[in-house]
C-alpha cells in the first residue's frame, strides 16, 4: 500500500514536472472559453442504427477546456470532448458526446486538440482492438482506426501525460456503443446519462485571472468527492432551466437508457425510483439481467438498462448510495 501510494506520487511529481514544462512550451495559449456550463442533455443521441450492414463511421472529435458552472455559484475549469461537424465544433459536455456503431463497422475517430488547451489529451476506447490516440499537443489532431468487433456499451475516456486519473477527473469520457448486426431493437425512448465526482479546490492553476475551481488532488486520492453529476452539472437532471424535463416518457413505453460512469473512483449504484430495470446489459445484448432494481456500474464502465415505465408519476433517478443525492446525484424521470 505504502509502495502504491509513493509510486503515485512519484507520478504525480514527474507529469506535474513534465506538465509545467509543456506550459512553458504553449503558454502563449492563454484564452479559455468560458461557457455557461457543461450539461449534457440526455436525449442527445445519435439515431438508431437501421442498417444491417457494417460500413466505415468517421466521428470528429475536440479535446477542449472551457471554464463553466459545476454546482450553483462555482464554475469549474473542465476538460471534455466535442463534437465536430465541418468546420463546426458543437459544445464541450460531460459525459462527451455519444457514439454508436455496428460489429464489424471501420470506425475512425479523429481527435483535435484545441489550440488553445493548456494540457496534452488523448483517447483510450474500451472498445479494445488498439482503439487508441495516443499524447496530442494543443492544436494538433491524431487518427485511430479500427473495427470493433466486441458488442457492448464501452467508455472511452482521456488518459494523458500517463494521468488517466487527472483527465477524467475534469470530466474526459464519454460512451461508444457497440451494436449487434441490425442495430439493437426498437424502443419507444433513449436517454444517456453520464455519472461523475468532483473533487474541487479553489483557483485555476492554469488561468489565476479566471475565479472557478480546479481539481483537488488529495481529496479525490482521499476519495472524498464534494460533488456528484448526472451528465455534467448537479442540476442537470433536476433544474428545469437545464435538462430536467427532457427525461420524460408516456405510460407503457418502453425506455432504453445509455450509462456511462466516469468515475474516476467511485461506482454507481443506479436506480430509478418506482422503476424495476426489466432488462440489464453489463456487456453484449444477449447476455441481459431480467429485473434488477439497482445495477452496479463500475467507474470506467458503461452498461445499458431497459424498462417499461409502468406507473405515472414524477421519480427520482438516484445513486442508491443514498447520501451523494444531496451532493448531485439526483435526476428527475417523469412517466406522462
Ligand atoms: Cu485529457
Amino acid at each position: 500500500m505504502i509502495c502504491y501510494k509513493k509510486f503515485i506520487q512519484g507520478m504525480v511529481v514527474f507529469a506535474s514536472l513534465n506538465g509545467l514544462m509543456l506550459n512553458i512550451q504553449s503558454h502563449t495559449a492563454d484564452a479559455v472559453d468560458i461557457v455557461s456550463n457543461v450539461a449534457k442533455d440526455p436525449t442527445d443521441i445519435p439515431p438508431p442504427l437501421a442498417r444491417g450492414r457494417s460500413q466505415t463511421v468517421t466521428i470528429n472529435l475536440v479535446a477542449k477546456e472551457v471554464v463553466g458552472e459545476l454546482t450553483p455559484g462555482k464554475n469549474f475549469w473542465f476538460w471534455g470532448f466535442a463534437e465536430k461537424d465541418g468546420d463546426t465544433v458543437g459544445p464541450v459536455t460531460v459525459p462527451g458526446p455519444m457514439i454508436r456503431v455496428m460489429v464489424g463497422d471501420t470506425v475512425v475517430i479523429n481527435l483535435t486538440n484545441a489550440a488553445d488547451s493548456e494540457e496534452p489529451h488523448n483517447l483510450d476506447f474500451h472498445t479494445g482492438f488498439g482503439a487508441m490516440i495516443s499524447d496530442l499537443a494543443p492544436g494538433v489532431t491524431g487518427t485511430v482506426t479500427f473495427k470493433p468487433k466486441r458488442e457492448g456499451a464501452y467508455i472511452y475516456h482521456c488518459g494523458a501525460e500517463g494521468m488517466p486519473w487527472e483527465h477524467v477527473s475534469y470530466g474526459m469520457y464519454g460512451l461508444i456503443m457497440v451494436e449487434p448486426r441490425g442495430g439493437l431493437k426498437k424502443v419507444d425512448k433513449e436517454f444517456y446519462i453520464g455519472q461523475g465526482e468532483w473533487y474541487i479546490k479553489e483557483g485555476i492553476e492554469d488561468h489565476p485571472d479566471i475565479e472557478g475551481y480546479s481539481l483537488d488532488e488529495d481529496k479525490a486520492l482521499a476519495e472524498h468527492p464534494d460533488y456528484f453529476t448526472f451528465n455534467g452539472h448537479t442540476d442537470a437532471l433536476k433544474d428545469p432551466a437545464l435538462y430536467g424535463n427532457a427525461i420524460t416518457v408516456n405510460e407503457g413505453d418502453k425506455v432504453r437508457i445509455f450509462f456511462v460512469n466516469g468515475g474516476p473512483n467511485l461506482g454507481s449504484s443506479f436506480h430509478v425510483i418506482g422503476q424495476i430495470f426489466s432488462r440489464f446489459y453489463p456487456g453484449r445484448y444477449m447476455d441481459f439481467i431480467r429485473n434488477e432494481e439497482t445495477p452496479f456500474i463500475p467507474p470506467g464502465s458503461a452498461a445499458v438498462v431497459e424498462l417499461r415505465a409502468l406507473t405515472a408519476g414524477d421519480f427520482y433517478i438516484v445513486d442508491h448510495a443514498l447520501w451523494r443525492a444531496p451532493k448531485g446525484a439526483l435526476g428527475l424521470f417523469h412517466v406522462n
